[in-house]
């Protein structure tokens, strides 16, 4: 079922099926929660804050029409807008799915000149999350953007997980300079402040986060998205940031899947869609 509440004086939206449930604030059209078989996927500060034009800390922010810094601010302004509901809907097999919308308004076209219509689709099935994401050139002129799905995943500790299907794919280290270089590895690991978006990843390349110590999997997917991040900000970063705690990065990790390295062009009337899909599988009993 659908119900939308208030919480944390931001209005929510809840989706259930018997065995998952998803939670999203209108503001940013941010999912902050996706549990499954009672298991909490999505990673949320302690000290995130909650108010409207702010973005929320974890789980699911959604970056456009810009990634990272640049022209107007970082990572857009998507996820400090608020967003309407356009509709709730099925699409049968135990799906709730909800429609939200934003267009541009004088707040947007102050900070971005374009007129733009996005539709931003969350559809929670049994046992995973698909999101849809759709914008139309409204404008008269073309104009470029860039999206990612930022999402903050929920792990026991960073020295238990690895990343698999990244290896030989090019990535940029915002670590050293934006330089590229190229994923040996078959598992990538985490020891130190990671910032990378590997790109051009061919379509349907399965990512999977693994969590040995709970022998949790979460495997995510992408159509028309052709890059990844894996952010894991470490010791300084975490000090650096005010909604969020010291000690926390240790049970977190970002794998975002984006299209970020090539903006896509839209010319006027032009429409683009992009899916994500993110699948958990665990062998642990549903936490009690
Ligand atoms: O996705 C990684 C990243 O671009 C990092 O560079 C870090 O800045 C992170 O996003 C968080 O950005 P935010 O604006 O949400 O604090």
């Amino acid at each position: 079922g659908v119900t939308v509440c208030e919480d944390k004086n931001l209005i929510q939206v809840r989706l259930e099926t018997p065995t998952s449930s998803c939670s999203i604030y209108l503001n940013g059209a941010h999912v902050s929660s996706f549990i499954v078989n009672g298991v909490q996927q999505f990673f949320l500060s302690e000290k995130s804050a909650y108010e409207p034009k702010k973005a929320i800390r974890g789980g699911i922010p959604l970056i456009y029409p810009q990634f990272g810094p640049g022209n107007i601010q970082t990572h857009g302004f998507a996820r400090n807008m608020q967003w309407s509901i356009k509709s709730t809907f099925s699409e049968g097999n135990g799906t709730i799915g909800i429609k939200f919308e934003l267009k541009d308004d004088d707040y947007s076209r102050n900070i971005w000149p374009n007129s733009f219509r996005a539709l931003y689709s969350v559809i929670l099935h049994p046992a995973h999350l698909e999101l849809r994401f759709s914008n139309k050139n409204t404008d008269i002129k073309p104009w470029n953007y860039q999206l990612a799905f930022h999402t903050y995943y929920s792990i026991s500790n960073i020295q238990n997980v690895h990343v698999e299907g990244l290896s030989q794919y090019e990535f940029i280290d915002k670590m050293k300079k934006a330089q590229k270089f190229t994923e040996s590895r078959q598992n990538v690991t985490i020891q130190e402040e990671v910032d990378r978006v590997y790109v051009s990843i061919k379509p349907d390349t399965p990512i999977v986060l693994v969590d040995q110590s709970n022998q949790h999997k979460i495997i995510l997917k992408s159509e028309n998205l052709n890059d990844a991040v894996v952010w894991n900000p470490w010791v300084d970063k975490s000090k650096a940031m005010a909604d969020f705690g010291d000690l926390e990065y240790p049970n977190m990790i970002c794998i975002e899947a984006g299209q970020i390295e090539k903006p896509k062009l839209l010319s006027p009337g032009e429409k683009q869609c992009h899916k994500h899909f993110i699948f958990p599988s665990s062998k642990q009993s549903p936490s009690l």
